[in-house]
């Protein structure tokens, strides 16, 4: 039975049997999944790790070494049901990680390598973390720091796992696992299996409560939309922990299949192209600016990129124009992917007409996602009109996490996510993006709430008011734009040194803002609001003004 937990509130019994009944939910956990594809064939390679020495691991490898750290983790007290903060790049141990808490139903809470003390300290301290996992440097940052500043905030947390060169006050990750022992009370497919983040609108971004049943959905519907098989190589170009790379079908539907990962630790063509060219990597996953470069690399033609089947495009809206271009340039299939951590994702299908796969962001990829396009008042509309999605289904959550005040707002009462997107039907079923409702900025592919940035601005004593707002970018799609307006008599602030405020506040280096205007007061609503739509089309007049003429 699906009982709604104390921490989030559960899938209906109703509706978690008529997925159980349709074949969605297989009953699976993620620890049983890596134990079948192990005893299948333990000598297939699951893990090319080339910034870990070039390290391969097999399936029998992986899976010995989650039983090893998961019986190490419970030796030091960390069990079912106890949250622990994963911060990782792209590195092998991130899946060993991972897995070992599964196997013993502790959860990982996603956190993404750009997250600072400020992200880090809430995760930690909201989930209330028995532990936090990180590396000891990556691309020039000392997360070990990081991690000394947060447990000097936490005190609860127990205990800081470093990949790597561990400090002082930390237990190296390589020294944890132990003899592989029975588990008690493994997790079972119908609870919980992680905390994913939202990108979120609200002043703190709040966690997803995934279940093993509800992701292996996501993950074998998507590998069967995406031709995953067994013989794909699956590149994680994007951040490991992020929902796309993960799931879609990402790292986790590639190990579902049986297939292999290979891990770049940067996104860049310099990086991926002789990856795929010696790896032979069949698909990957790329945020729109990356599609970008990748087509305007591809063209010098210094790698082989014959291999790659599929490019998954999504976090973001993808340009019909840049969407034109894919196909000529890397000789694959685009598939756009229009997906949230919250559940719900859409792909184009691989036989759809180009000019669907160009056009469209996809459709669900289930046959049970229910679909809603309403209006302000939450009337349906027809098929064609632009409005609010809203949507329910076998991997659509239906509360977040610990979070029941956000809950009534983000959900209808018969449990549709209010999924902030604006969009239209085509009479294919294919959704197309037309724009966004939440109040939120969407970086090519990394979302920044207004509201976080605009409470730390409102930290800064010479700032009487702000609003954070989108303005147009040739490259990222979007930039954050803040508008302040100071404290009467208090000294003039530059602009650089909002930034660096926000900066030293200790945040995401992606939520400064990247624009600051000083304005005497804010334009209004006819209620008198602060008009966000009057901001946004403010600076995107300011900008075409001051543009270079071609
Ligand atoms: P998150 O809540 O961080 O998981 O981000 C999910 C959100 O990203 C969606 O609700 C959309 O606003 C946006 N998004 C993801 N993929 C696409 C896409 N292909 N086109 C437009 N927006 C997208
Ligand atoms: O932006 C996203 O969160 C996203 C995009 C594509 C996602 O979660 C996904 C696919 O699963």
């Amino acid at each position: 039975m699906t009982e709604p937990t104390v921490d989030a509130p559960g899938y209906p019994a109703e509706f978690a049997e008529r997925y159980r009944a349709a074949g969605w939910w297989r009953g699976e956990t993620f620890g049983q999944m890596l134990r079948d594809r192990a005893a299948e064939h333990p000598e297939r390679v699951a893990i090319v790790d080339p910034a870990g020495g070039g390290r391969r691991w097999t399936y029998g490898e992986l899976d010995a070494r989650a039983d090893r750290l998961a019986a190490g983790f419970l030796a030091r007290g960390i069990g079912k049901g106890d949250r622990v903060v994963v911060q990782l790049p792209n590195v092998a141990e991130f899946f060993e990680v991972i897995f070992a808490l599964f196997r013993i139903g502790a959860l990982p809470v996603f956190a993404l390598p750009a997250h600072r003390e400020t992200e880090i300290r809430h995760f930690c301290s909201f989930t209330e973390a028995a532990a936090y996992v990180v590396a000891d440097v990556a691309e020039g940052y000392d997360y070990r720091v990081l991690a000394d500043k947060v447990r000097a905030d936490v005190p609860g947390l127990k205990h800081v796992f470093v990949v790597g060169e561990p400090g002082e006050e930390h237990t190296a990750l390589a020294d944890v696992p132990t003899e592989p022992v029975a588990i008690a009370d493994p997790p079972l497919p119908h609870e919980l299996a992680f905390l994913q983040l939202s990108g979120g609108s609200t002043g703190v971004p709040k966690l997803i409560p995934r279940t093993h049943d509800d992701y292996i959905y996501s993950l074998w519907g998507s590998n069967e939309i995406c031709g995953v098989d067994e013989n794909s190589v699956y590149l994680c170009a994007l951040p490991a922990a992020h929902n796309f790379p993960l799931s879609s079908p990402g790292t986790l539907g590639a190990l579902y299949a049986g297939a292999r990962v290979v891990l770049a630790p940067r996104p860049s063509p310099d990086v991926a192209f002789p990856l795929i060219e010696r790896e032979g990597v069949t698909l990957t996953g790329l945020v729109p600016p990356l599609a970008l470069v990748w087509t305007e690399a591809a063209a010098a033609g210094d790698h082989d990129l014959s291999s790659l089947e599929v490019l998954l495009v999504g976090g973001a809206k993808f340009s019909e124009e840049a969407a034109r271009r894919v196909r000529p340039a890397l000789g694959c299939t685009l598939q756009q992917v229009f997906g949230m951590a919250e559940g719900l994702v859409n792909y184009t299908r691989l036989d759809d007409p180009e000019e669907t796969i160009v056009t469209t962001q996809g459709r669900p990829i289930s046959p049970d996602d229910e679909i809603r396009v309403v209006d302000d008042e939450d009337n349906d509309l027809p098929t064609g009109a632009t409005g609010h999605l809203l949507t329910r289904g076998p991997y659509t959550i239906r509360g977040y996490w610990r979070a029941p005040e956000h809950n009534a707002a983000s959900f209808t009462a018969d449990g549709f996510y209010r999924t902030g997107d604006v969009v239209r039907l085509t009479d294919s079923g294919h959704i197309v993006v037309e724009g966004r409702a939440k109040d939120q900025i969407n970086r090519g592919g990394e979302k920044v709430a207004a509201e976080e940035i605009e409470n730390h601005i409102l930290a800064h004593p010479a700032v009487h008011d702000v609003a954070v707002v989108s303005m147009p970018d040739a490259y990222l799609g979007e930039r954050t734009c803040a508008y302040v307006v100071l404290r009467e008599g208090a000294e003039p602030v530059k602009s650089v040194a909002v930034k660096k405020f926000v900066r030293e506040r200790g945040l995401a280096a992606f939520k400064v803002p990247d624009r600051v205007e000083f304005v005497a007061a804010f334009p209004q609503t006819g209620i008198g609001k602060v008009s966000k739509k009057d901001l946004r089309a403010a600076i995107a007049a300011e900008l075409r003004a001051t543009a270079p003429q071609l």
